[in-house]
């Protein structure tokens, strides 16, 4: 059963910061450093030798949890040479590609990915899967904002955390599942909420009205009719029973109350013209 725990809270924003981490300096495995192509930083750059299982591997501490964009900067003169890049274990891009950059000596970044990093160590790690990578100078991690818990839920048994994410002073509010770690808005996109919700304004969309009631096709019930499926069911045809009711669906109970009300305008404009008629008999014995 889901319950809502604490109270949302929002934070302030965080500063910015960025980060180089040269890959000479990183652990290094089946690749070299080395210094033949100019126009890298810091004392080399990694040339990776074998097309699977080679790899760079950084340490990157940070004090709380943060979202961050990383990137890596690279020369590689022929074709694209993708590498696996992986956050603490977990693969965050099976396949980042390195396309050529014309030369040896011409160094660019890849494209960012953006990543959950944990307060305290983070294990950053780029490995050969395929082909054998270009020469990787270092990796940039740009910190772009805190993850800041702001509630807590349980859920089929589980315990979630609502988190506030904020960068350059817009706060958002995320959605990260502990146990897989991932953030996402809202969970399959549905906000749940055990307790009262307070707006203004509440808009539901509806793609179905009860126009249909006014078409000239429409199946009208008599009210005798009406009268017999009360005294049978105990509730008025198309609208469901208490047994049958679970979840009230506002958008959809709003289009059947509707229908309800439009088919009693029928009746009483019949009723009315009836009226009239038995009015203009009496009057005119
Ligand atoms: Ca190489
Ligand atoms: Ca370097």
């Amino acid at each position: 059963m889901f319950k809502f725990i604490t109270a949302l809270l929002l934070v302030p924003s965080l500063l910015l910061a960025s980060s180089i981490l040269e890959a000479e300096n990183a652990t290094v495995s089946g690749g070299q450093v080395a210094t033949n192509y100019a126009g890298y930083t810091g004392t080399g750059y990694v040339d990776f030798q074998n097309k699977s299982d080679d790899y760079v591997e950084w340490t990157y501490t940070t004090s709380s949890s943060v979202v961050a964009d990383i990137d890596f900067r690279y020369a590689l003169a022929y074709g694209d040479r993708p590498l696996e890049v992986s956050v603490n274990g977990v693969v965050v891009a099976p396949s980042l590609d390195f396309p050529n950059t014309g030369s040896w000596t011409k160094w660019v970044f890849t494209q960012k990915i953006s990543v959950s990093l944990i307060s305290g160590d983070n294990i950053i790690k780029i490995r050969t899967t395929s082909l054998n990578g270009g020469n990787v100078d270092y990796l940039r991690i740009e910190e772009m904002g805190s993850v800041v818990p702001a509630g807590v839920e349980f859920f089929n048994d589980t315990l979630r955390t609502w988190y506030v994410y904020s960068d350059s002073g817009n706060a958002s509010l995320n959605f990260m599942n502990i146990n897989s770690n991932k953030m996402s808005l809202g969970q399959n996109g549905t906000l749940r909420i055990e307790g009262t919700i307070k707006a203004e304004e509440l808009f539901v969309t509806r793609d179905v009205w009860a126009d249909y009631v006014f078409n000239k096709n429409y199946a009208l019930q008599s009210l005798s009719d009406v009268d017999k499926y009360i005294k049978t069911h105990g509730h008025l045809p198309g609208i469901p029973s208490k047994d049958e009711i679970s979840d009230l669906s506002v958008g959809s109970m709003q289009v059947k109350l509707l229908e309800k009300v439009e088919e009693l305008t029928l009746h009483m404009i019949r009723l009315e013209k009836e009226n009239i008629v038995l009015k203009n008999k009496l009057t005119s014995k």
